[in-house]
């Protein structure tokens, strides 16, 4: 369609007018924007056709990603950057007086995902299509996605978000494939010739229309999909309730996406969601296996389904249910074919996020689902009662419903047939503790699979500086292959290339401070240390850890005249859900403090302080490359994984990190030397919440530094918020700090006093950001994918 810039000059100028009915003089951004979409997406389609055409042509096994969340972010970029056009088309823009990276910002982020679950999701899919594996992602087109973040007076507000205010380019609405969905009603039962039947009688039908993208793979013809469901009324409507209720209940299904990563709320909205995801997205793969083979006997042999998370796991009983009602299969036949077909991930240890419905509101809206998931508990129970013969206390803890819940952990691993954590640390844990039961009883059903991120957006896309600076020196093959990053290496020793490597940052970083002063106003000092810690708000994540950190510099440069520091800007950015008031009250503080910092001529010069508001998948492009110190510092045990820590490595920051995660095999890759790694190993972490022995009230009556920042959380220090930390002083004291803060904080401290050692010693640090980079590699997320492909959906590119 367009091989050189004159070709695609022409082609944009003509497509322009077609499109937006005016001439290129009159057109805005945002029709120009349009324009440039709707021509990759034609440029795309022939491939998009065939890739279809292939997968079915081919009888090729597909495997079908479910998640509640794809946190895409901008498509545009990767897309032109994915296809080998970037260049072309931002030389022919440049011709016609347009910046291609102010046509990029007219796009809205696509938020439809809170935080790592939900972007590792639109990971998984970049590699997917790049490695040309048949790999599709099921998700929810919620028409608002995470909220927009203000921030007033340094308190968070939400605003609703509007992707899809100005329409989606990158969809196609397919209203011919449109599943329909039933909720509430009754399950009729009858006898025919000795076999009982069921029916789902009388219940209220929802239309799933889905809307189709492209995913596009990097510097190959394959053309993945992502469907995307929408919930809107069916022909029939409901006799008992008014057509505008009908309507609006309808469309909440897929109106909002749940804000929040770790609780649940608006629990049947929520549940709907779930069963909508699933059926829409089980409906249409059985739908597409039935046509093409005639029956599903062999479904498992050509479909892989993933459950990311527990959310999607009513795919369990959903295929079930059409095995035995649609197709009329046995129940072995069935089981056998469902737990071959389905495979689960979790992503959290934390309690509070395992999902659990109340019998009696998952009953009621899904009578025929809640009777098969009773009937896989029993056969379940009575298959542990054998196994266990007279140990109820197990079979009382491994029970798929008890005590009036449905435990969607337990289901997912009883109905799949593979378990996996999402790093080395993480999966132990679910085998030692929080699964153990189940991992005693089907070893073989767990696994590992450490997590990554694409190499392609966070840093081939996100920092083409860097990147083009590793491809002087190695060679472009670290894009198609990762791990060919170790190339890189031998420069950790090569003086001119390290001053190449400081040369970028510096770019990166001028480039951020920029967006700092227009964001804030605030000027940062570009020579300072960055450091960063951008992710979701939360107690276990312990930003907590970094302010108190901040606030005692703060105190000593204001108290000792004699201290001084290499001059440092922290800069945070996350979200807290709207209804997690603690985390909402840290996000405050961190107001309140820099408030104090940054406005105080005494620390200034040294310290600053900045959040930036509404922390989203575009503006982290923007942060990663300029980092050059990473926070991962979570109570070790607490943090899966972490992907934000790979992102930073990628672009040489260096991790001051817990034994956490996937911190762990950061680590394992760049040696001790090369890290910053602190605090409480997850196993005392254990041992404590096992054994008691920690008294928090100890290191803060020891430690004069920690009784100070403590104390002025409640001393009238932050004059202008009453009480406001109240809640933040009680959960360090009173409540006896969960998260082991102040146990760590001593600990901290002194590592930071070593990164900024580190730091002043230019060569040690800019060796410490190319081993980092050299060792990225195998946090790509084509390394996980290809093992999820290997190890446990077994499928097989698609060009061999
Ligand atoms: C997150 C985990 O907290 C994070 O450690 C992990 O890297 C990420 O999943 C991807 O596996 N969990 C969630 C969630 O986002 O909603 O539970």
């Amino acid at each position: 369609m367009f091989s050189n810039k004159e070709e695609f000059k022409k082609t944009f100028l003509k497509r322009l007018e077609m499109l937006c009915g005016k001439r290129f003089e009159e057109s805005t951004l945002r029709d120009q924007y349009n324009t440039l979409g709707n021509m990759v997406r034609e440029y795309i389609s022939q491939n998009w056709i065939q890739t279809n055409e292939r997968n079915r042509a081919r009888k090729q096994k597909q495997v079908y990603y479910l998640s509640i969340e794809f946190l895409l972010g901008r498509l545009l970029g990767s897309n032109l950057l994915n296809l080998g056009i970037r260049n072309v088309v931002e030389e022919g823009l440049n011709d016609l007086g347009i910046r291609l990276d102010d046509m990029e910002e007219v796009e809205a982020d696509a938020g439809l995902g809170n935080g790592g679950l939900g972007r590792l999701a639109a990971c998984f899919l970049d590699s997917l299509a790049s490695l040309d594996l048949p790999g599709h992602g099921c998700g929810i087109r919620y028409k608002h996605g995470l909220f927009d973040q203000k921030i007033v007076d340094g308190y968070q507000v939400e605003l609703p978000e509007q992707w899809l205010r100005h329409g989606n380019v990158w969809e196609i609405r397919k209203e011919e494939l449109a599943v329909e969905v039933n909720f509430w009603g009754k399950v009729e039962i009858s006898n025919q010739n000795g076999r009982l039947t069921f029916r789902h009688i009388d219940s209220e039908k929802v239309m799933a229309v889905p809307y189709d993208m492209p995913v596009i793979g990097y510097d190959t013809k394959t053309v993945n999909t992502l469907r995307l469901w929408s919930a809107e009324p069916a022909k029939t409507f409901p006799p008992h309730k008014s057509v505008m209720q009908y309507k609006r209940e309808t469309e909440a299904i897929s109106e909002f996406l749940y804000p929040d990563d770790t609780h649940d709320e608006g629990k049947i909205l929520r549940l709907k969601q779930q069963y909508f995801l699933v059926a829409a997205s089980v409906g249409s793969i059985v739908r597409a296996h039935r046509r093409q083979h005639g029956h599903l006997y062999e479904l498992h042999k050509y479909v892989a389904i993933h459950v990311n998370d527990t959310h999607p796991v009513l795919a369990i009983p959903e295929l079930m249910r059409i095995l035995l009602d649609e197709e009329g299969m046995s129940w072995e036949d069935a089981w056998h074919i469902t737990t071959n077909t389905i495979s689960y991930t979790n992503h959290t240890t934390l309690s509070e996020a395992l999902e659990k419905w109340p019998i009696h509101i998952f009953q009621p809206l899904l009578p025929r689902i809640y009777m098969i998931v009773e009937e896989i508990n029993e056969r379940f129970c009575r298959e542990l009662w054998n196994h266990y013969p007279g140990d109820w206390k197990r079979i009382e803890e491994m029970a798929i419903i008890a005590h009036g819940l449905v435990k969607m952990a337990h289901l997912a691993i009883v109905g799949s047939h593979s378990v996996n954590g999402v790093a080395k640390l993480h999966s132990e844990i679910l085998k030692k503790r929080e699964m153990k039961r189940f991992y005693e009883f089907q070893p073989q059903k767990f696994n590992n699979k450490t997590n990554g991120v694409t190499h392609r957006r966070w840093l081939l896309k996100a920092n083409p500086e860097l990147s083009s600076l590793i491809t002087k020196a190695i060679g472009t093959s670290w894009i198609k292959e990762p791990q060919a990053l170790i190339h890189l290496k031998p420069y950790a020793f090569d003086s001119s290339f390290l001053q190449e490597l400081a040369n970028v940052k510096q770019q990166r970083k001028a480039k951020l401070a920029k967006r700092i002063y227009e964001k804030t106003g605030i000027v940062v000092n570009e020579s300072s240390i960055f450091d960063v810690q951008v992710k979701r708000l939360h107690a276990y994540k312990r930003q907590l850890l970094n302010v108190l950190h901040i606030m005692y510099l703060y105190n000593r440069l204001k108290e000792d005249s004699s201290f001084s520091i290499y001059p440092r800007t922290f800069i945070f950015g996350a979200k807290a859900s709207p209804g997690y008031y603690y985390a909402k009250r840290i996000i405050k503080l961190i107001h309140s403090v820099a408030e104090k910092v940054n406005n105080d001529k005494k620390t200034n010069e040294q310290l600053k302080m900045i959040f930036l508001e509404n922390y989203r998948v575009s503006l982290a492009e923007e942060i990663f490359p300029a980092a050059d110190v990473s926070e991962q510092i979570s109570t070790a045990s607490k943090e899966a994984s972490g992907t934000g820590n790979m992102k930073f490595m990628m672009n040489g920051a260096i991790t001051l990190g817990t034994l956490d995660g996937a911190n762990i095999e950061i680590l394992e890759a760049v040696g001790e030397e090369n890290i910053f790694i602190f605090g409480l190993t997850a196993e005392e972490v254990l041992n404590y919440y096992q054994n008691g022995g920690y008294r928090s009230h100890e290191y803060y009556h020891h430690d004069k530094r920690i009784k100070q920042v403590v104390d002025q959380l409640v001393n009238g220090f932050f004059p202008d918020v009453h009480d406001h930390f109240e809640p933040i002083y009680d959960s360090l004291l009173t409540q006896n700090d969960e998260y082991f803060v102040l146990r760590d904080f001593a600990l901290y401290v002194e590592t930071q006093e070593k990164v900024e050692e580190a730091y002043r010693q230019r060569e040690r640090w800019l060796k410490m950001s190319a081993i980092n980079i050299a060792h990225s590699g195998c946090f790509s997320s084509d390394r996980t994918v290809q093992e999820y492909a290997n190890e446990i959906w077994n499928i097989h590119p698609l060009n061999k």
